[in-house]
């Protein structure tokens, strides 16, 4: 089987699949679209992926985007997986919620923080704005430290699914440029951040790309 992962490397999207793929020891190819290398408004490519976002996972003439749902495709088509998404239905009720909740609480001012300080020339960017949108983000942080000072990870003692698109917003967060800005302390969450960072699946497929 051909398994291809469509999207540039420092999508924070993409990362969370080229991270999972990497923790189940799954090979694939990767295909660079997205961002300055265009292409994604190609009919080829929107025949898969509607949106002409990135990323798309593509396993021989089957196509999925939408990362987070890719995250849930690959751990259940790989047993090797079965930990990181239990069957039981409390313990994936759990962690499905804690992915949603990344997508529709989080991504928002984390994408404002992100974008106005990182991808927004310096005679650009609008700091208030910014600092509006690091309050909204810690309040979403702050409800994933409390999780973390309970225990080591977002769902309970171990790492699963749920880690993973929190987890890639995390190296973000800790080692952006704040211009001045602050940024609250939260040690549970630094600390969770700290072993995510041993994980070599996580500095490769995050850590080691550029935040830009
Ligand atoms: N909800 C989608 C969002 C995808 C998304 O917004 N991707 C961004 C990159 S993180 C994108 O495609 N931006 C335009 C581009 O890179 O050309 C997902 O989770 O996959």
């Amino acid at each position: 089987m051909q398994r291809i992962v469509w999207g540039r490397p420092t999508s924070s999207n993409v990362m969370k699949v080229l991270w999972l793929l990497g923790e189940l020891g799954l090979p694939f190819e990767r295909i660079d679209v997205g961002g300055s290398f265009g292409k994604t408004d190609t009919p080829e490519y929107r025949k898969m992926n509607p949106t002409g976002l990135v990323p798309t996972l593509q396993e021989d003439d089957f196509t999925l985007w939408e990362s987070n749902a890719i995250l849930r495709y690959l751990a259940q088509s790989n047993s090797s997986a079965i930990k990181l998404w239990p069957t039981d239905f409390h313990a994936r009720a759990n962690i499905d919620r804690w992915m949603d909740a990344q997508q529709t609480v989080f991504n928002r001012p984390m994408s404002q923080v992100f974008w106005g300080l990182v991808r927004t020339p310096a005679d650009k960017r609008d700091l208030i704005a910014v600092a509006a949108a690091i309050e909204d983000t810690t309040r979403a942080w702050k409800m994933i430290d409390a999780n973390l000072r309970r225990h080591r990870y977002i769902a309970g003692p171990e790492f699963t699914l749920c880690d993973i698109p929190w987890g890639v917003h995390a190296h973000r967060w800790f080692n952006m440029d704040y211009l001045g800005l602050t940024r609250p302390e939260m040690p549970a969450l630094r600390s969770w951040y700290d072993r995510l960072c041993h994980r070599p699946a996580y500095r490769r497929a995050v850590v080691a790309t550029p935040i830009a």
